[in-house]
């Protein structure tokens, strides 16, 4: 199998428009590798938010890395991991590449903000941007840091989401650009691709471009296409099509006081043994696990009380090292 690394490096140089899809855990990372997507985001919202805390670094980067992992073990396709800042300055920075290289994450983004980050989204107020020159820093900690020359540094550009203009933008893009960066994520919160157009029109540089159209979505993707985007992000999608449907069936449950008006909704118990892949493991008991009768073997109980008499005793334990367990 091609290195995930590879992967995503690849997906950046493809020569035409790719997507990734947003997932924040095991399942659902699954869920987009099987629809058909080449890539992951694992976005700092939807991770923050399926842990219930803020998307303001209130989850520790070790809780994130955490999740990032499971997602990686149940995929084989690569994953851009949203790091927010960094979680701290270029050395946790390194710290951070070492790690995800460890867990087999190919990609990461860091945005030009301060720790703690805010949503984009949110009040701009509460928003501060990073000094570009020590943010081109971090961007060079973690390229001089990686192991594997294909593991990716997407650099994030927040001047637009703090209503600065296209100059100060480029300035950004251009000056992360010679520190490594693999790509640039310019992001907007525009609901017209304008920005993101004018930034495209004058962005002459080798190094792919990645947006976020979470707020533009009515844009044509051939849009971004034609204007030379690398990577489209759909950044919450996911989060927020579960978030509904949870919402809906968990007020009808409650409404019923029954199952049964969802029960056609839902996916079966026997879809989530697939996805987990349960057979798998049944068809490695039957290589790997002796066929025979349990040492301690438990009669069932004859009446729903348990029969505390069918359960072993001290006496029944194997000693270990001479001593009673
Ligand atoms: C995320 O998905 O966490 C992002 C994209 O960073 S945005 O929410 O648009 O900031
Ligand atoms: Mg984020």
């Amino acid at each position: 199998m091609t290195k995930k690394t590879t992967q995503f490096k690849r997906l950046l140089h493809s020569g035409k428009l790719e997507f990734l899809l947003e997932a924040h855990n095991g399942l659902t990372a699954k869920l987009v590798e099987e629809a058909g997507f080449k890539g992951i985001w694992a976005s700092g919202l939807t991770l923050s938010a399926a842990m219930g805390v803020r998307d303001s670094n209130e989850a520790s980067w070790t809780q994130v890395l955490e999740v990032v992992e499971l997602m990686s073990d149940a995929t084989s396709i690569p994953i851009l991991l949203d790091a927010d800042t960094g979680y701290g300055n270029f050395n946790n920075v390194r710290r951070l590449v070492r790690k995800l290289e460890q867990r087999n994450i190919p990609a990461m983004c860091i945005e030009d903000k301060v720790f703690p980050k805010t949503n984009s989204f949110l009040n701009e107020k509460h928003q501060l941007l990073a000094d570009a020159e020590e943010f081109a820093g971090k961007i060079k900690a973690a390229k001089d840091t990686q192991q594997d020359g294909d593991f990716c540094v997407v650099a994030r550009i927040e001047a637009f989401i703090l209503g600065l203009g296209l100059n100060e933008t480029l300035d950004r893009a251009h000056a992360y650009c010679s520190a490594g960066a693999d790509a640039i994520l310019v992001h907007s919160k525009l609901s017209s691709p304008d920005q993101i157009l004018a930034f495209m029109s004058q962005w002459k540089e080798n190094c792919p471009v990645v947006i976020v159209p979470t707020t533009y979505y009515q844009t044509p993707a051939e849009v971004f296409d034609r204007a030379g985007v690398s990577i489209v992000i759909w950044a919450n999608h996911l989060l927020r099509a579960s978030t509904a449907a949870m919402q809906s069936v968990a007020s009808i449950i409650y409404q019923t006081g029954s199952v049964a008006a969802v029960q056609e909704h839902i996916v079966s118990v026997k879809e989530i043994f697939r996805l987990q892949n349960a057979a798998e493991l049944e068809a490695a008991e039957l290589l790997y696990l002796p066929v025979q009768t349990p040492v301690l073997a438990c009669p069932a109980p004859s009446s729903s009380k348990p029969d505390v008499s069918a359960y072993p005793i001290a006496g029944d334990l194997i000693p270990l090292s001479s001593r009673p367990l």
